[in-house]
């Protein structure tokens, strides 16, 4: 089936990690029927989060954007299955949680845009990047998971 081995890079932020919703999330991933093929927890060091938010060092916000996401730990995850990037940012909802809808996780958990609780990849190529940044290649594992006749075909 194509696109099953889609992968996308998700991290729960230090507000979500603080706030005890990472068994949460990562419980909407699992239940939506994706794969998890890596995950741990961090404190990310500035040059990841730099090359991370690479597109946004001119705005604003970016300064603390950056004290924000090294302000405590991160659970960092790799998820894979068909589609994963975009419905997993469909799961996630809009950038500012104000205009998040209810049952998207933003939406449920969050209210402000500083604030937003979860990362996911924007695009395969961006997830590409993103899970390289993040993860050794060795800490990444495939598996078979024993029900994925009943989740594919
Ligand atoms: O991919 P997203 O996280 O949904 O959005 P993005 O890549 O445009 O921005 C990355 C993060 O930067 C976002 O999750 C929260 C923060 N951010 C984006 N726009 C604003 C912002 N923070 C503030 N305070 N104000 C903004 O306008």
């Amino acid at each position: 089936i194509a696109g099953v081995s889609e992968r996308t890079l998700i991290a729960v932020k230090p507000d979500g990690v603080q706030r005890r919703l990472v068994g949460q999330i990562v419980q909407r991933f699992e239940q939506r029927g994706f794969k998890l093929v890596g995950m741990k927890l961090l404190q990310a060091r500035e040059d990841i989060l730099s090359q991370h938010y690479h597109d946004l060092h001119k705005k604003p916000f970016y300064p603390n954007l950056l004290r924000y996401m090294s302000s405590g730990p991160v659970v960092a995850m790799v998820w894979e299955g068909h589609n994963v990037v975009r419905t997993s940012r469909l799961m996630v909802g809009n950038t500012n949680p104000a205009e998040a809808y209810p049952g998207t996780i933003r939406g449920d958990y969050s209210v402000h845009i500083s604030r937003n609780v979860i990362h996911a990849s924007d695009s395969v190529e961006g997830a590409q990047r993103e899970i390289q940044l993040w993860f050794d290649r060795r800490e990444l594992v495939d598996w078979d998971c024993c029900d994925h006749s009943s989740s594919y075909q």
